[in-house]
């Protein structure tokens, strides 16, 4: 899973990549045009803490989601320049938008997130409505005749142009599963998953006036995109304190859990993420997957071959699994399940993959 943040200069976006990766990347104001930067995210997850603990594997692996970070976009860029900075995140698989609304009055630009929700959805548009136009004309002024395939790719796009002309998100055009697949390729922006982040103030949180932005959450809705609230530089410094001392900080600023807890639950739901276990002496491991993945397909996630081979999937749920907290057991009290191929994996799972080589 990889996330792109992407946002106006200056809106704090290394800040929160900062936060949600652990790392201390340069967030110099005025230093923000340079190239990415990537990082892991550790998704929390405390049945991982908790199967960690009852077989004491040598390694224990959480979930994790890629980040990266690029230059901030402004409209008063040249098109080549936004097109150099999208190229680095086109093969996000979701958008994290940051939106500013802390103040500063040496950062220029307008606070008022609806205004630069709608800029930044306009210049995904843009952008989207480029690779439109060169595919289309690429094809209209091929020197030998197109193929059939080619031809259909062609209409769809064509349907794409009118949507997009008309200042609506890919995402919201009817698509079968066959045209999907043709416009997967293009790893368009306006099919992407978007989640805001609006980025507070200290102030804003301790006064509770969060929810004051009632334009932008109507904005949300209506494009049925995700937002949440992060305290970028004030949650940073509390990220760097001890464990107890973290926990009572963020309280006091009226987050219950830290950032990267707040945007994994946002992302696990609009995107439709589940995870899934496997557990072992050598490694208890946790896996993303999206809701309704295919037993064989979940295998692929763990390796190829496993995916070929696969025979059947052991499965037992962390809810079961808790009620006696050991293998054995499991299968003696029949709770077990043998699963085929098609079975759909759910969340907290247990899996047991049994393939041929
Ligand atoms: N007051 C305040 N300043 C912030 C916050 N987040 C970031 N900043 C400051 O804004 C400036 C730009 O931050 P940066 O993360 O580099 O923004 P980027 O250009 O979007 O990557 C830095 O000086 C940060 O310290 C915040 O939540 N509150
Ligand atoms: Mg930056």
């Amino acid at each position: 899973m990889i996330i792109g943040i992407l946002g106006m200069p200056l809106t704090g976006k290394t800040t929160i990549f900062n936060l949600i990766t652990s790392q201390h990347k340069e967030t110099d104001a005025f230093s923000s045009r340079k190239t990415k930067n990537i990082g892991v995210a550790k998704i929390v997850d405390e049945r991982v803490d908790i199967l960690s603990t009852i077989y004491q594997p040598k390694k224990t692996t959480y979930a994790s989601i890629e980040m990266i970070d690029i230059p901030g976009i402004s409209s008063d860029m040249t098109g080549k320049t936004k097109q150099e900075i999208f190229t680095q995140i086109y093969k996000a698989d979701a958008l994290l938008i940051v939106i500013r609304t802390f103040k500063d009055s040496k950062i220029p630009g307008i606070v008022d997130p609806l205004y630069q929700a709608e800029s930044l959805i306009y210049e995904i548009l843009l952008h989207d409505l480029e690779m439109v136009g060169n595919r289309i004309t690429r094809l209209s002024e091929s020197k030998r005749k197109i193929t059939n395939q080619e031809k259909f790719e062609k209409q769809i796009l064509e349907r794409c142009q009118v949507h997009l002309e008309s200042d609506q998100l890919l995402k919201t055009q009817l698509l079968s599963e066959e045209e999907l697949k043709i416009l997967s390729g293009f790893n368009f922006f306006t099919l992407k998953p978007i989640i805001f982040a609006l980025n507070v103030d200290e102030n804003e949180i301790n006064d509770q006036k969060i929810t004051n932005y009632k334009n932008f959450d109507k904005f949300i809705q209506e494009h049925q995109m995700a937002s949440i609230a992060i305290c970028g530089k004030l949650e940073m410094e509390i990220n760097d304190l001890a464990e107890e001392e973290k926990k009572i900080f963020l309280e006091e600023i009226g987050f219950k859990k830290t950032g990267i807890e707040r945007l994994s639950q946002v992302l696990y739901d609009h995107l439709g993420l589940i995870s899934f276990f496997t557990v072992g002496k050598d490694e208890v491991k946790a896996w993303t997957i999206y809701r309704s993945t295919t037993a064989v397909k979940a295998a692929g996630k763990i390796h190829s071959d496993i995916e070929r081979g696969f025979i059947r999937a052991e499965v037992v749920n962390f809810i079961d699994f808790m009620q006696y907290k050991s293998m054995p057991k499991i299968k003696e009290k029949g709770l077990l399940k043998i699963e085929g191929k098609g079975y759909l994996i759910e969340d907290g799972d247990i899996v047991n993959f049994r393939f041929n080589v």
